[in-house]
C-alpha cells in the first residue's frame, strides 16, 4: 500500500550521530583565582544585603571603594545590563553595561541566583554558554531581551552536534526570555542535562537543527539513565524554519527536530508556534515523561517530505518512545494543520528498550495534513509497542486519513492495545477515514464521520477485541465554516449533544475552556456548541 511506503523513515538513523561531541570539563574550583573570586562574591553579597536591610546605610563611600575592585553593580544588584556598546570591564549597570551576554552568564560575572540580566536592544554574535545556575532558595537567573535582541551564531556553518547559540550543560533554574535567534549551524537553544529551566517568548529562525532542544550531555545508551533533564517549560516561542540545513539522508547536520524534548521528566510545551520545519515538529522522545503538549500551533512541518532529498514521514507532533520508556503525557488543545506529512504520531522506534504508555490526546483540531499519493498524512497514527492511549473529543478534517492504529508501524514489541477512540469528528478525509491492523482491546464509540467513505475504518488482519458501537456516518458535520477551517459547531450541527458522557476529568472543558455539558448532552469534537 502506497501509504506505508514511508515506513523506513530516516528518523531513526539520523537521530543520534554525535559529531564533534565535546564534553565540557568542570572548572577547577580550587585554583587561587577561584578562591579569590569566591571570597569577593561572599563579601559583595554581604555588602548588598546590608544595603537592603538598612535603607539609611550610606553607600556612597563604599560603592566608590568597591568600584575599583571590579564589576559590582552600582544599582540594587537585582538587575544587570548588557549592551552592544558596553564593556565587559564595566560593572554591568544600566549606565555602564557589559558588552557580551557570554560574560554576563559566565561564572566570572557577579550575577547571582534570583537576579536578572537585561540584554539591551541590538545584535549579538556569540555563543552564550550558561555557566552558573540559580537555585530553589534564591530563585532563577533570568536572561531577558529588554527590547528587540537578535542573537547570531559566530560560525553559522560549523559547529558540533549539540551546539546552541544559547547552550548549557548541567545547569538549572534559568529563565530565557524574549530573544530572536537566527541562522545557526545547529540549534538555537540547546540545554543539556537541564533542570528547572523556562524558555519563553523566543523566536528561532533558520536554525541548522532544532530551534529549541532539551537533551542529554553525552549519554545515548538508553534506559532511564538517558532521562537526564527535569522540570522544563517551553512556552510561547516561535520556531520557524528549523532543521534548515537538512541536505538529505546522508547528511550529518540538521539532525533532530524543530522542538525536541529528549529525556525529560516533567515538561510543559505550551502556546508555541512552529512553522515551516524541514523535519518533525514537536518531538517528545527517549524517556520523556510526566508532561504536556498543549495549545500549540504546528504547521508546515516536514517540508521536505516526499521530495527527493527528504523522506515520506515526519510528524508534526511526535511521541516517540525510542530508547527508554515514555509515559503519562497529555496532548491537548493543539491546532495541527497543513503539515506536509502526519499530524500526531505515537510510536516506538526502539521496541526493545521501554515502551509508550498512558497518553491522552484530546481537544485537538487537526486539519489539512498529508499529501495524497505521497505519504500517509495521518491525523493520528498509533504504532507498535504502545498501550493505554485515549483519543477523545478531537476534530479531524481534510487529512489524507484521519486515524490509523497499526501494529505494523515499526516492527518489534507488542501490538498496540487498550486504545480508546471516543467523541471524535472524522470529517472529509481524502484517502480513507481510518485503518486498523494488528491491534487488540480497542474501543470506538460516539465518533462522527462523513460519508465519502463507507466505513469509519478499514480493517486489516490481526485485530483482537475491537469494541465498536454507536459511531455515526453523516453527510456533513455542520461546522461554522468548513472551507474557512472554522471547525466550531454551527447551529443544528449533528455533533451537538450526542457524545458519550463517559469522559475523564481532563475532558471536562472544550478547546476554548467551555464546560462540556451545554444543552442536553456532551458534543462530539473539540468544541462544545
Ligand atoms: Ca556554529
Ligand atoms: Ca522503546
Ligand atoms: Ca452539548
Amino acid at each position: 500500500m502506497y501509504v506505508y511506503s514511508f515506513l523506513v523513515s530516516c528518523h531513526q538513523v539520523s537521530l543520534f550521530c554525535p559529531v564533534n561531541m565535546t564534553t565540557k570539563k568542570n572548572r577547577n574550583f580550587y585554583n587561587p583565582s577561584s578562591i579569590l573570586f569566591f571570597v569577593l562574591t561572599l563579601l559583595s553579597t554581604s555588602f548588598l544585603n546590608l544595603c537592603r536591610v538598612n535603607p539609611k546605610f550610606d553607600t556612597s563611600i563604599s560603592v566608590n571603594a568597591l568600584e575599583t575592585s571590579g564589576k559590582l553593580p552600582l544599582n540594587s544588584g537585582d538587575s544587570h545590563y548588557v549592551s552592544p556598546n558596553g564593556s565587559d570591564n564595566n560593572p554591568g549597570t544600566k549606565d555602564k553595561p557589559w558588552k557580551t551576554i557570554s560574560y554576563a552568564v559566565s561564572e566570572k560575572s557577579l550575577v547571582k541566583p534570583g537576579q536578572t540580566i537585561l540584554v539591551q536592544p541590538g545584535t549579538y554574535t556569540e555563543l552564550i554558554t550558561l555557566d552558573k545556575s540559580g537555585n530553589s532558595e534564591s530563585g532563577n537567573i533570568t536572561l531577558k531581551a529588554n527590547g528587540k535582541v537578535i542573537l547570531r551564531d559566530p560560525d553559522s556553518v560549523n559547529g558540533g552536534f549539540g551546539e546552541g547559540v544559547i547552550q548549557s550543560n548541567g545547569r538549572g533554574y534559568w529563565v530565557i526570555d524574549g530573544f530572536r535567534i537566527e541562522k545557526t549551524s545547529w540549534a538555537g537553544i540547546s540545554l543539556r542535562n537541564a533542570n528547572n529551566i523556562t524558555v519563553k517568548n523566543n523566536h528561532t529562525y533558520e536554525t541548522g537543527a532544532p530551534g529549541i532542544i532539551i537533551m542529554p550531555g553525552n549519554y545515548y545508551d538508553g534506559g532511564d539513565l538517558e532521562v537526564t533533564s527535569k522540570d522544563i517549560k517551553v512556552l510561547n516561542n516561535t520556531v520557524e524554519r528549523a532543521n534548515w540545513r537538512w541536505q538529505g539522508n546522508s547528511s550529518t547536520v540538521g539532525t533532530q527536530e524543530a522542538l525536541s524534548i529528549w529525556g525529560v521528566n516533567g515538561f510543559e510545551v505550551a502556546n508555541n508556534t512552529l512553522t515551516e520545519g524541514n523535519r518533525e515538529g514537536i518531538d517528545i522522545k527517549v524517556g520523556s515523561r510526566n508532561g504536556s503538549v498543549h495549545n500549540n500551533k504546528v504547521t508546515g512541518a516536514a517540508k521536505i517530505s516526499g521530495t527527493p532529498k527528504g523522506y515520506n514521514g515526519g510528524a508534526a507532533i511526535y511521541i516517540d518512545g525510542n530508547r527508554a520508556s515514555i509515559f503519562n503525557i497529555d496532548i491537548y488543545n493543539n491546532t495541527v494543520f497543513r503539515n506536509t506529512a502526519d499530524a500526531i504520531v505515537i510510536a516506538d522506534e526502539v521496541p526493545n528498550q521501554g515502551d509508550v504508555s498512558n497518553i491522552r490526546v484530546y481537544n485537538n483540531v487537526i486539519y489539512g495534513n498529508g499529501r495524497l499519493g505521497v505519504n500517509g498524512g495521518h491525523g493520528i497514527l498509533v504504532g507498535r509497542n504502545v498501550r493505554n492511549v485515549e483519543i477523545v473529543n478531537n476534530t479531524f478534517a481534510k487529512n489524507v486519513q484521519a486515524i490509523s492504529i497499526d501494529g505494523a508501524y515499526y516492527t518489534g514489541g507488542y501490538k498496540p492495545h487498550h486504545i480508546l477512540v471516543r467523541n471524535n469528528i472524522f470529517a472529509d478525509s481524502t484517502y480513507r477515514n481510518g485503518y486498523i491492523q494488528d491491534v487488540k482491546n480497542l474501543t470506538w464509540d460516539h465518533n462522527l464521520f462523513t460519508d465519502k467513505f463507507a466505513s469509519l475504518y478499514e480493517g486489516g488482519s490481526g485485530v483482537e477485541n475491537s469494541t465498536v458501537w454507536n459511531n455515526t456516518k453523516v453527510r456533513s458535520i455542520g461546522f461554522v465554516n468548513l472551507n474557512g477551517n472554522d471547525f466550531r459547531l454551527a447551529s443544528g450541527s449533528l455533533a451537538i449533544d450526542v457524545g458519550s458522557s463517559e469522559l475523564a476529568v481532563y475532558a471536562k472543558f472544550d478547546k476554548n475552556g467551555v464546560q462540556r455539558n451545554r444543552g442536553t448532552g456532551i458534543d462530539i469534537g473539540a468544541y462544545e456548541y
